[in-house]
């Protein structure tokens, strides 16, 4: 397996709640190395380009209202296998399916509020870093 790169965010509510710390702490304590890092607003225009993939979605107007209502904690992360094995380690999408232990299951409260995000694909993570973060930031 390569190493190789993903990319999360720790969602508002995560951060409001004051979970950041202990996400962090499973981040690293599950083997990722912290790449970049850094807490950010997104607006309603970064919002809105990060997740175009959902613009038609039914929940996108809600997405980008909430991912925009306080800030966010913005990370890159590498380790052997880092898409697939983030997204095991955050569970499932709806926190009432994700599996005990993961992040969403500790930590989320509906599907819509679930966070914290995790790249889907190694393009993804790729374009997802390079949104937040500028190449010397990165190492
Ligand atoms: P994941 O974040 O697990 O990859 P996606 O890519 O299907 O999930 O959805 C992106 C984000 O959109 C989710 N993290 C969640 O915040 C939001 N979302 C997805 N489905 C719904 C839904 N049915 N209602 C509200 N928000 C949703």
């Amino acid at each position: 397996m390569a190493t190789n790169r993903t990319f999360t965010m720790l969602k508002p509510d995560a951060v409001e709640n004051g979970h950041t710390g202990a996400i962090l702490e499973k981040i690293n304590t599950a083997g990722f190395r912290i790449v970049a890092l850094k807490k950010t607003q997104m607006t309603k225009a970064d919002a809105e380009s990060f997740y175009a993939v959902h613009n038609e979605r039914p929940f996108f107007g809600e997405l980008v209202e909430f991912m925009t209502r306080g800030p966010v904690v913005a990370a890159i992360l590498e380790k052997d296998n880092a898409v697939d094995d983030f997204r095991t380690l955050i569970g499932a999408t709806n926190p009432a399916d994700a599996a005990e232990g993961t992040i969403r299951k500790l930590y989320a409260t509906s599907m819509g509020e679930n966070a914290v995000h995790g790249s889907d694909s190694d393009d993804n993570a790729n374009i997802e870093g390079n949104f937040h973060f500028s190449r010397r930031e990165q190492f």
